[in-house]
């Protein structure tokens, strides 16, 4: 068996693209990295890799990691500017046995001196966002960090073998050097090839207070099926978070197993995932959470999947 599975509806071409590799036997460390990077390439998704949001000062600072489920080896990369594919860096950083998670400068040095190709990632259309959203907090008091989707993958190859990866800008308008949970293991990733992965997106500062990756991971090594695994994690640190602090931030979480077997929850409305096994072919879930913390998903509609491209192609009216 094989498969992928990912976070929100613009990783399914990429997902489309790494399942071509598994299908021909490829290996999940590969199949894994195409996939997001064809998600960081893709300018007009305003979130990941080229096109990405900008901080606070303008700048496009990118977190992205990579987890092999065999050796248990991460890398990562926090706060890269302009380098072109993030999550290419921190594979190449998961191969070290010291120094395997680097931000910022160091990164950069990094990547430089191992010959990653260098890109301004700061686009017109970026800029036409930041300039556009700091006139909307001014006039509305709109939160800074709405409208902001990482991709986080899982990958099961025809081997095995289990992979982990996410890239993202982060939360648009984030303080320069502010880093979230998608770099960080057991937070953002993680991946286990005897058991299975799990990845994130959301709110990184509530996402980290349960190192919830991991913790998706281990009910599944206890035998939980992924989606009670998921719908398990996401309900009891929600809940947690609430009892103690009044409120959640979005969390949103996606895992497969060793079987290919596959599952998603969330807090929130409107999330949704793209998932590719050897029994499924490339498709665009959208998950509604239900008042008990069960979550149930259907095929998006053409209809919906026509007014995503649509709307993230629009012009920007500033
Ligand atoms: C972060 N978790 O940097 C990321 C943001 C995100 O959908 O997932 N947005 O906190």
């Amino acid at each position: 068996m094989w498969g992928m599975i990912a976070t929100w509806r613009m990783a399914v071409e990429g997902v489309t693209k790494g399942c071509e590799m598994l299908k021909e036997g490829g290996n999940a460390g590969d199949a894994i990295e195409t996939a997001v990077r064809e998600v960081e390439d893709f300018p007009y998704y305003k979130s990941v890799g080229y096109g990405g949001l900008p901080n606070e000062e303008m700048e496009v600072e990118l977190d992205a990691a990579f987890m092999d489920g065999d050796t248990l080896d991460v890398g990562a990369v926090a706060a890269i500017k302009d380098y072109a594919n993030p999550v290419s860096i921190a594979r190449r950083l998961s191969h070290e046995k010291v120094n395997s998670m680097l931000v910022a400068e160091g990164a950069e040095k990094f990547a430089h001196k191992e010959g990653f190709e260098r890109k301004n990632m700061l686009t017109d259309r970026a800029k036409a966002h930041y300039r556009k959203r700091v006139k909307e907090i001014k006039q509305q008091e709109l939160k800074p960090y709405s409208g902001h989707d990482t991709v986080g993958m899982v990958c099961l190859d025809a081997h095995g073998k289990m992979t982990a990866a996410t890239s993202t800008s982060g939360l648009f308008m984030k303080k320069k050097g502010r880093v979230g949970d998608s770099p960080i293991v057991g937070s953002g990733f993680y991946a286990d090839s005897k058991v299975g992965g799990a990845s994130a997106t959301g709110l990184g500062e509530d996402l980290m207070k349960g190192c919830i990756s991991y913790e998706i991971v281990r009910l599944m090594k206890e035998g939980m099926h992924p989606q009670a695994a998921c719908e398990l994690a996401v309900t009891r640190l929600d809940q947690e978070l609430k009892e103690r602090r009044g409120v959640a931030g979005d969390l949103s979480l996606i895992a497969m197993n060793t079987k290919g077997e596959w599952g998603v929850a969330t807090n929130i409305e409107g999330f949704s995932i793209a998932v590719e096994t050897e029994e499924l072919e490339p498709t665009v879930y959208l998950v509604t959470r239900q008042e008990d913390g069960h979550c149930t998903f259907e095929v998006a509609s053409q209809e919906w999947m026509e007014n995503y491209m649509k709307t993230r192609m629009a012009p920007i009216e500033e």
